[in-house]
């Protein structure tokens, strides 16, 4: 009898704790997937020379996605680097074809930043529009 309680209760605290795993590594996972920073290309912005990009310059950590939503009506980019560098667009860069161009209303486009440092960035089609991601 005894030897039954210790061996039933072994099990329920086995199972517990495979639950609070389980139920752990899916809060994580869901934690990891959700875990994106917004940035705004304002109503505008093709005459901003700052603010055009908002909030900025905008702060994540390691392993965060920034993602940008074209909110004006015009064609923008957000492309890595200052405008007429020779890195510009190595990084990252939506483009100005293709799947990820952002040409009007609604568009977005998203980058994981896997290291710590400052990010400038510009629109290729605007370069006064300009701005900074910070990645701590
Ligand atoms: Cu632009």
């Amino acid at each position: 009898m005894t030897n039954k309680i210790i061996y039933l209760s072994v099990s329920l605290i086995t199972f517990v704790g495979l639950l609070a795993i389980g139920l752990n590594g899916n809060l994580d996972k869901a934690f990891a997937q959700g875990d994106k920073v917004a940035v705004s290309i304002v109503p505008g912005s093709s005459s901003l020379t700052k603010n055009g990009y908002q909030p900025d310059p905008v702060q994540v950590k390691v392993g965060q996605t920034v993602v940008w939503t074209n909110n004006d009506s015009a064609f923008h980019t957000v492309t890595s680097g200052l405008p007429g560098q020779p890195d510009a667009g190595k990084l990252f860069d939506s483009g100005l074809q293709g799947p990820t161009a952002m040409t009007g209303k609604g568009k977005t486009f998203e980058h994981t930043f896997d290291t710590a440092g400052e990010f400038d960035y510009h629109c290729a089609l605007h370069p006064a529009l300009v701005g900074k991601v910070i990645v701590s």
